[in-house]
């Protein structure tokens, strides 16, 4: 199970970990201090020798609240980042982004994966991608980042977002995306109660069902807060735990905010893996 990220070829079989890079302002966790290019590009070089596979470069806050971002204020934030880290770094870059016009941009500066927490729902977004020929992850949400967590309602929450997830790979489908150019997510607390969150954790396996690699964030959310009482700040090790149920669950991508931990952790599940 190959994929190819803009000239990077990956085994979708074996577990990748994907460092986040938030170039915002408003940034939950790292206080968005990663603001100026050469600084993003340091904490890049940092996530690469810790071993990231994968670099998310993300422009726009998706935290419930945050304020929206203009379009050029998403470019300019976004592309300088993705050309530095594309120049210098062995590593695929992935851009969490909505917007057609911040995907088409930077996926001609050489990103090798968008990562769309909207799942194409973004006029143009489907027709994009499939244009660049790039890979895409579609991920589950229900509602919109800013309302999402209000009323968060399910009949059943792992089919009904199988169901959304098949809906949306249909619409990408129909728009000229590749099957073997889709990756999936669950989408842990976008539009999700605890208690919905820990079901679609218990299940995750039943997702490889779609045929897809699955790629996985629940680094710091606040789910992990609700069930350990900690500050975003002290979830180090529940995100580990996270991480790790999500390695022998199948995942292919782990989406997180602490490489280096989250490696060491992969590679327990991966050894035990292969010794088995
Ligand atoms: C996710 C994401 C996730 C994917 C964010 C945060 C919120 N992209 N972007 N999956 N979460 N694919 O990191 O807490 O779970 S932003």
């Amino acid at each position: 199970m190959e994929m190819n990220f803009a000239g990077r070829v990956l085994d979708m079989s074996r577990c990748h970990v994907m460092g986040i890079l938030n170039i915002t302002p408003d940034s939950f966790s790292d206080g968005g201090q990663f603001n100026r290019p050469e600084a993003a590009l340091a904490r890049a070089r940092q996530m690469v020798s810790d071993g990231a596979a994968f670099i998310d470069v993300g422009g726009e806050s998706t935290r419930p609240g945050a304020s929206p971002v203009s379009l050029q204020e998403e470019l300019d934030r976004v592309c300088p980042v993705v050309e530095a880290i594309t120049a210098e770094l062995d590593v695929v870059v992935s851009v969490d982004t909505s917007a057609p016009e911040v995907m088409a941009q930077t996926a001609k500066l050489g990103a090798g994966l968008i990562n769309d927490v909207r799942a194409l729902q973004r006029k143009g977004a489907a027709e994009v991608v499939a244009k660049a020929a790039v890979p895409v992850c579609i991920m589950h949400i229900q509602g919109e980042p800013d309302t999402m967590q209000d009323r968060p309602d399910y009949r059943n929450v792992r089919r009904d977002v199988s169901s959304f997830l098949t809906e949306r790979m249909r619409v990408a489908g129909m728009a000229g995306v590749r099957p073997e150019n889709i990756l999936l997510d669950p989408g842990f607390g976008f539009g999700k109660s605890l208690e919905h969150n820990l079901q679609l954790l218990a299940t995750m396996e039943q997702f490889q069902l779609l045929g897809h690699p699955l790629l996985v964030g629940i680094s710091r959310k606040s789910m992990l807060g609700q069930i350990t009482g900690r500050d975003v700040s002290e979830r180090l090790p529940a995100s580990l735990a996270a991480a790790t149920i999500s390695a022998m669950k199948g995942a292919s991508i782990i989406r997180v905010h602490d490489v280096r931990e989250t490696v060491d952790a992969v590679k327990v599940v991966t050894a035990m893996r292969e010794a088995g």
